[in-house]
């Protein structure tokens, strides 16, 4: 690696979408990548838990043995695709020189992956992130990042966000683009959400708004994480609890026995109740990621994995925690690459106004989407691990 070229990038669209002016000259080549039938594509917006996922993938693919994960760091062992930095070996050449199957990274909207992927069927993961702890995470990481445009002050990051001035534009565009995808290849969709909630008992998790149809998910029998729509599912009555607004609608679903309570509260945040869907947690999300990519792994092998991709334990690990990155790539005394791990730090960052603003482009970016995504989860879901 020669640090002396490292230089921040400008954004340059590429067929209408910020790249890096280093990506450009490269973009060519990666249309031009001939995956194998077995590689693994795991897409995401820049921040929505890549690295988890990838850490994940790879240690499914070594069958839970997760002292195959801990040779190499993350970024070798599953290679961003896109990747071209001056100085530094780009994507393209580190998938040379490892063999499928292999996990491959790409922060690229669906329209520009390459199209050996779909022509070959290839598994692909996607992993979204809710818009708000999305762009606060984008924050930090560009604050320490010597190869991205300097975010400037919060308030004006915010902008670019919103605005889609920002490496690989709009959060909406992106998130949505896959969504509408998911049937037509084998895609995955997940939420990091889904992956940091840790459920105890009844209670169910709070989602917002569901009248306006923002951030809300239902989390329905087989469906859970699915991002089905709030409005189609039955409802039932919960007992015992007063709200002075409370929903209480029946679809024309036919009723099933203990289908999820949506209650509207005067806050306008609402509630799922006796969710039947077994426990959602890590360990869950990553079953589906494993029966996805048809290996079948014992409890043991599971609860290995769930242990080596928790936040403290990738936040410790030199192979995940891209300490072995150069503090003049990656200044980690800014900002820590493993920085919280949470669903809702969106909160310490966003003022009410901001929080208001950022609602109504969300409404409009996504009005007629079926993409549910969940701010928050309740207390004690957020696993601190
Ligand atoms: S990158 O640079 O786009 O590849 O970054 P990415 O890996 O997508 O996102 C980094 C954020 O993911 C958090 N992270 C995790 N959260 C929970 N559990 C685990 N195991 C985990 N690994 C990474 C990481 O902390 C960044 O989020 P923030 O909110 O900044 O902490």
């Amino acid at each position: 690696m020669d640090l002396s070229v490292i230089r921040k990038s400008q954004l340059i669209p590429f067929r209408g979408v910020p790249l890096p002016n280093y990506f450009l000259k490269n973009m060519e080549k990666v249309g031009e990548f001939e995956a194998d039938k077995t590689d693994v594509l795991i897409a995401t917006y820049p921040k929505a838990g890549t690295t988890w996922m990838q850490e994940i993938v790879d240690c499914v693919l070594h069958g839970g043995d997760v002292r195959q994960c801990e040779q190499s760091p993350i970024h070798y062992r599953s290679p961003f695709l896109e990747a071209s930095y001056p100085g530094i070996r780009t994507g393209l050449e580190l998938l040379a020189e490892i063999p499928s199957p292999k996990p491959i990274k790409t922060h690229l909207p669906f329209q520009l992956i390459p199209t050996s992927f779909l022509q070959k069927q290839c598994k692909i993961i996607y992993c979204a992130r809710n818009a708000k702890d999305n762009v606060v995470s984008s924050f930090h990481f560009d604050r320490m990042s010597k190869l991205k445009p300097d975010p400037g002050p919060w308030e004006e990051f915010l902008q670019k966000f919103l605005t889609g001035n920002v490496m690989y534009g709009l959060w909406h565009d992106h998130v949505k683009g896959w969504w509408e995808q998911r049937g037509n290849f084998p895609i995955l969709y997940m939420f990091y959400e889904d992956m940091k909630e840790v459920k105890t008992g009844v209670g169910g998790h709070n989602v917002s708004d569901p009248l306006t149809h923002t951030h809300c998910r239902s989390t329905l029998p087989g469906q859970a994480g699915s991002g089905l729509d709030i409005p189609h599912a039955p409802s039932s009555t919960i007992s015992g609890r007063t709200y002075s607004h409370c929903i209480r609608k029946l679809w024309n679903t036919p009723s099933l026995p203990n289908w999820p309570v949506l209650l509207l509260t005067k806050s306008k945040s609402a509630s799922l109740f006796h969710c039947p869907v077994s426990q959602q947690d890590p360990r869950r999300e990553i079953k589906r990621v494993a029966e996805f990519l048809g290996k079948e792994l014992g409890s043991k092998e599971l609860d290995t994995i769930v242990a080596h991709t928790s936040f403290n334990a990738m936040k410790l690990n030199p192979m995940t925690n891209h300490s072995n990155v150069p503090l003049d790539v990656l200044d980690q005394r800014i900002s820590s690459f493993m920085r919280k791990g949470i669903v809702g730090d969106w909160k310490t960052h966003f003022t009410v106004a901001q929080n208001q603003m950022f609602e109504e482009d969300y409404c409009r970016r996504m009005v007629g989407s079926t993409l549910r995504f969940r701010t928050e989860l309740s207390p004690g879901d957020n696993c601190l691990q």
